[in-house]
């Protein structure tokens, strides 16, 4: 109940989540005492996932790092001391400044989505840094591939307003558990199933979105591509096809055909390991219906052959005129279409004539290992890691810890809590949370901008991560004007004058100026204007210009040491690694579990409940099997990112993942991954 005391203030959900919803937090007495979804904000709806309704949970919590400290114990112990701000910053800026004078490169700034905000990301963070010419971070952890199979073919970040599916009379959901990752769209869709709509989901595991849809195509992981040439395939041998916008609007039609009637259906049925029938309905279903939308989700894209597995995706909207309709086409991604003013507030001008090497962030576990070279420049010696968790997230876990416990490396990790990452740290800052910083932000999965305001003081001493690097910019004598500016002022350039600030301000979010059907007449943001099916620049390159399906690399063997697959998507109650440790939610989760199938259970004696090992040449993860139909036979899951000190001795599933890279996008191949699976007492 709200009290005449109370005060609301209006936020934004900060998560890596395409949903970006407008929150209101109420505060009694300087305390958060609930976060709730904004009723004003219509994709918001005044609903919020379980999560982030735990907000205060999360503030609050006991563990919240409060105050600076520094290491006491060994590398990698979680040992630390309580120091002050200054001791801290000084020692930190000693450090890196000596570093900044002979090699600069050494210094690796490590960041990803713990927040997405503007100017909590990398906003003052990354002006530090271009001031300081660290190796930049080639930031490619979670959708790289699927980005550059996207700007491949249609041009850029781009497609479908969230809000017209609910006009769409099919829904492929393709590679999301929407109920667990993405609930905004789910709501929508479930508006068009009520208007009549068919919703179908393509996903390996029998998610709790695929039991609400009315069709489940229950594919091989890394099988995406061809499913989507046999839909091409029966959509040209049926003559499905919208002749017209194909001519009009698209690209290299005539090396299409070709290419898909290679794929009859009964190809890609033993591919894809699904029936022939089920792909021809699909077809039938996606050839004959109008409109037709597919909401594809980052999930398809973890695998050797992501970036085509997209490209061949975003073609099909285009064979049959979907685009045609607002209610129609394809939506990976909405994030290009935001006049984000990154020189501004990035000011990549402060690296002058300078151009660091990139760093990928999804082979940090080789990189940290390697030694200086002609080929790699400087050993890193300097990690400063903010809004992300390496430690639990990245591949290849065994590398990781390795690299992170090198004694001569020193680490600075800003952090709400004391996560596997922050164990490692040499220093470690507290920083706010969304209810205690500025903020404004863009969103994947909508097109409204939204404001965050500060709810409360800052708990403890934590500062925001803007305040934290602009502190260390003194410290090391930047003197530039950029590093004085404040956190309103960073929100107000994050837009500039392409967005109204009074708006925000006013109402908390602001939605774009876009038109409802982007693609109605063409006009796609691609060189050549047309949905490119051939792609002339990568032809230039030498490289085949049409999507193709690449099998997985690490295809299961039968008969092999490995004759699993496991694919290790997100759970529905953590955000990646992030509220692992509220109490709330893991509850919700249980424990670190591998769903696994029936027969592949019964093939090596494991029950449900048994404690088992899963390992490859990598490493070993230790977890409890869940025996569950929820997984095909041959694929294991190993659900959602738990944090390795709450895992069973230490381990969690990142112990078994690779650090090889997608086709496109430099992107890490998490779901593309073979394994065996034995109980742990039988090893
Ligand atoms: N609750 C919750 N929400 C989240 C996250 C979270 O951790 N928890 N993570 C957030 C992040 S970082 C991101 S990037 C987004 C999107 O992250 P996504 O990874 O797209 O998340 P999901 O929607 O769970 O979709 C993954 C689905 O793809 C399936 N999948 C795995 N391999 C394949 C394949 O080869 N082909 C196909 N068709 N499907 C496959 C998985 O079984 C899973 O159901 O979600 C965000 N939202
Ligand atoms: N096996 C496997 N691995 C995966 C995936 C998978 O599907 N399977 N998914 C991948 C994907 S899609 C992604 S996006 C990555 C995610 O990897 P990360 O971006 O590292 O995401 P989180 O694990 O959520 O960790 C974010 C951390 O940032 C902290 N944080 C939040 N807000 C702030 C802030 O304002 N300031 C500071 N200093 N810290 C803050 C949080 O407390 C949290 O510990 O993981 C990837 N790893
Ligand atoms: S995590 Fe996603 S669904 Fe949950 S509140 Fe944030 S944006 Fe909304
Ligand atoms: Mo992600």
């Amino acid at each position: 109940m709200n009290s005449p005391h109370d005060t609301q203030v209006r936020g934004a959900c900060p998560h890596d989540c395409p949903d970006t919803c407008a929150l209101v937090t109420t505060v009694r007495d300087g305390v958060a005492t609930r976060v709730q979804g904004n009723p004003d904000h219509p994709l918001t709806d005044g609903v919020l996932c379980a999560k982030v309704s735990r907000y205060p949970e999360r503030t609050y919590h006991p563990d919240r790092l409060l105050y600076p400290q520094k290491r006491v114990g060994p590398k990698g112990a979680g040992q630390f001391q309580r120091v002050s701000w200054d001791e801290a910053l000084t020692d930190i800026a000693a450090r890196l400044s000596a570093l900044a004078a002979q090699r600069p490169e050494a210094v690796l700034p490590y960041s990803y989505a713990g927040t997405m905000g503007l100017v909590q990301g990398d906003g003052m963070a990354a002006r530090f840094f271009n001031r300081l010419g660290a190796s930049r971070l080639d930031q490619t952890i979670c959708a790289s591939a699927g980005t550059a199979g996207l700007m491949n073919t249609l041009g850029g970040k781009v497609g479908m307003k969230v809000q017209f599916f609910a006009e769409a009379k099919l829904i492929l959901i393709w590679g999301s558990n929407s109920i667990g990752s993405n609930l905004h769209f789910w709501r929508i869709a479930q508006e068009a199933k009520r208007q009549g709509a068919r919703l179908v989901c393509i996903d390996p595991r029998r998610t709790e979105t695929a039991d609400k849809c009315h069709e489940h195509i229950a594919l091989r992981p890394g099988t995406d591509a061809a499913l989507a040439l046999a839909l091409m395939h029966e959509l040209i041998q049926h003559d499905w096809l919208d002749h017209d916008y194909i001519a009009q609007h698209t690209l290299g039609w005539a090396e299409l055909r070709e290419r898909a009637l290679q794929w009859p259906p009964e190809r890609a049925a033993e591919v894809c390991g699904v029936p022939v029938e089920q792909i021809q309905r699909l077809a039938r279903d996606y050839g004959t219906t109008q409109p037709a939308a597919i909401r594809l989700n980052y999930g398809m894209q973890r695998v050797h052959g992501g970036g085509n597995a997209v490209r061949a995706v975003a073609c099909l909207p285009a064979l049959v005129g979907a685009w045609r309709h607002r209610g129609g086409g394809l939506l990976l991604s909405s994030s290009g279409q935001f006049p984000v003013q990154r020189q501004a507030l990035q000011r990549p001008d402060l690296l002058g004539e300078r151009r660091p090497r990139l760093i990928n962030m999804s082979t940090i576990g080789d990189d940290l290992l390697r030694p200086a070279s002609p080929e790699f420049g400087p050993a890193i010696e300097a990690l400063v890691v903010y809004n992300s968790n390496p430690v639990a997230v990245a591949p290849e876990s065994a590398k990781v810890v390795a690299g992170f416990q090198r004694e001569d490396l020193f680490t600075v990790v800003l952090e709400h809590f004391q996560t596997d990452t922050a164990d490692h740290a040499d220093y470690l800052l507290p920083a706010t949370t969304q209810l205690e910083h500025w903020d404004v932000h863009l969103a994947y999965g909508h097109t409204d901008v939204l404001l965050n305001r500060p709810a409360i003081a800052p708990v403890g001493e934590a500062l925001p991560n803007s305040e934290i690097f602009r502190r260390l910019a003194q410290k090391m004598g930047f003197d530039e004007p950029c590093f004085a500016e404040d956190d309103q002022a960073l929100c107000r350039q994050a837009f500039g004058d392409q967005v109204d600030f009074n708006t925000l301000l006013a109402q908390g979010f602001a939605s774009l100026p876009l038109p409802d059907a982007p693609f109605a007449q063409g006009g796609f943001p691609t060189p050549s204007g047309r949905c490119e099916f051939l792609n002339p620049q990568l032809v230039a390159q030498g490289l085949d210009g049409l999507p193709q399906h690449l099998p997985n690399r690490e295809l299961p063997d039968p008969q092999g040491p490995w004759p699993l697959a496991m694919i290790s998507p997100p759970a529905r109650n953590f955000l990646n690694s992030t509220f692992v440790n509220v109490n709330s939610l893991n509850k919700l989760e249980t424990e670190p579990l591998l769903e696994i199938h029936p027969e592949d259970a019964a093939a090596r004696q494991i029950r449900h409940g048994d404690v088992v090992r899963v390992f490859n040449a990598r490493g070993e993860y230790h977890c409890k099997a869940d025996v569950s139909a929820r997984a095909r036979p041959g694929v294991v899951v190993g659900l959602g990112l738990w944090w390795r000190k709450m895992g069973l001795n230490g381990t969690n599933v990142n112990q078994l993942t690779g650090q090889a890279l997608t086709d496109m996008g430099r992107g890490p191949t998490f779901y593309d991954c073979a394994v065996q699976v034995s109980a742990l007492a039988c090893t």
